[in-house]
């Protein structure tokens, strides 16, 4: 794991027919498989490996390479990047802000030490890295209506934390020793056909899935909690075009990105429209609301719409549509 300390700057742009070997890590998370589908269509199936240390489900293991991969291996990671000539890298391992205060001392070890291979592999192997950040970045402190790229991050949940410590650690690496780390902050993800894992915005997942089935919603946030979210389609395409971007139009190595922001009441009304009486109730969960008052209200993501053209498809009419047409039928 030994970095020169005066290594070059080597660009890992590829010209010409010459496309990406790219490996995903933590690729049976909430965004993996659909980030491989996608980078699978641009860059050819062979292309993009998903890995993981979980068996995957018969139809991921047949619909493009899968292998296993410890991020907390390292010997296991260099292979992995030898033997496939990996030249970028997703790095989406990781524990999210409930299920981190769950288990501190498993999520210091994945989103920390984990994130010290993947960036001494980056560095070492030339690749181009992106790892996702968060709007679970910011903290108390920051202000919150908007958030800016720039200003206080005192969070105070170890996922944020440790998602603080990756951008400064990223951003370290990429002046020190050249590497091509970018890193783009989500809001809450919305997905139809993949579940979030243990985060303080997966209320906004589950209300769609348990409106159709139920047609109501027991809320563990309180009703008036304003949050940044995001459609799938929309984040992966958001990581995808700043992976493409050209290094000269990257003013910053970090960005905030954002579609929308909208409280649980907000949600409830816009699926009434399609629900014919969906009920929503509140059983307030304290440790998520804790974690949802010191998270910005309004993600100020004007930055990286200048510099590399960020804009986003879905606000909420279309979100809530596209996520009940999803789940079986829109009753209207
Ligand atoms: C979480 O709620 O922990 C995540 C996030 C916003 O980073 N979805």
């Amino acid at each position: 794991q030994q970095i020169p300390a005066d290594a070059s700057f080597h660009s890992t742009s590829f010209s010409g027919t010459d496309q990406p070997r790219v490996l995903i890590t933590g690729g049976l998370g909430q965004l993996g498989v659909g980030l491989a589908n996608l980078l699978r269509k641009r860059f050819g199936k062979d292309n993009v490996i998903l890995s993981d240390i979980r068996k995957p489900p018969d139809h991921i293991f047949h619909s493009g390479p899968f292998i296993y991969s410890d991020i907390l291996d390292y010997k296991n990671l260099r292979e992995i990047v030898v033997n496939n000539r990996i030249t970028w890298l997703f790095h989406y391992s990781a524990l999210l802000s409930a299920v981190g205060e769950a288990n501190v001392s498993l999520a210091r070890a994945v989103n920390i030490t984990g994130l010290h291979n993947v960036l001494d592999v980056a560095a070492e192997h030339n690749l181009r890295l992106f790892v996702p950040s968060t709007i679970g970045a910011f903290g108390p402190t920051s202000p919150r209506n908007p958030t800016p790229d720039l200003c206080v991050q005192r969070p105070r949940t170890i996922y944020g934390v440790s998602k603080v410590h990756a951008e400064l650690m990223g951003e370290y690496y990429h002046h020190r020793y050249g590497l091509d780390f970018r890193c783009l902050r989500y809001p809450g993800i919305i997905s139809a056909d993949s579940q979030p894992g243990g985060g303080t915005t997966d209320y906004a997942v589950q209300i769609f899935h348990d409106a159709l089935k139920n047609g109501k919603f027991e809320c563990n946030l309180k009703p008036s909690t304003s949050l940044p979210m995001m459609y799938i389609d929309d984040c992966l395409r958001a990581t995808l075009e700043v992976m493409e971007a050209p290094a000269e139009s990257l003013s910053m190595r970090t960005y905030n990105i954002n579609a929308m922001s909208f409280t649980p009441e907000d949600l409830a009304q816009e699926v009434l429209k399609h629900v014919p009486k969906f009920q929503i109730t509140y059983n307030v969960d304290s440790v998520r609301q804790a974690i949802a008052d010191s998270w910005p209200m309004n993600f100020d993501d004007s930055n990286a719409r200048k510099d590399w053209g960020w804009k986003h498809d879905f606000d909420l009419p279309e979100l809530v549509t596209t996520m009940l047409n999803f789940h079986g039928s829109d009753t209207r």
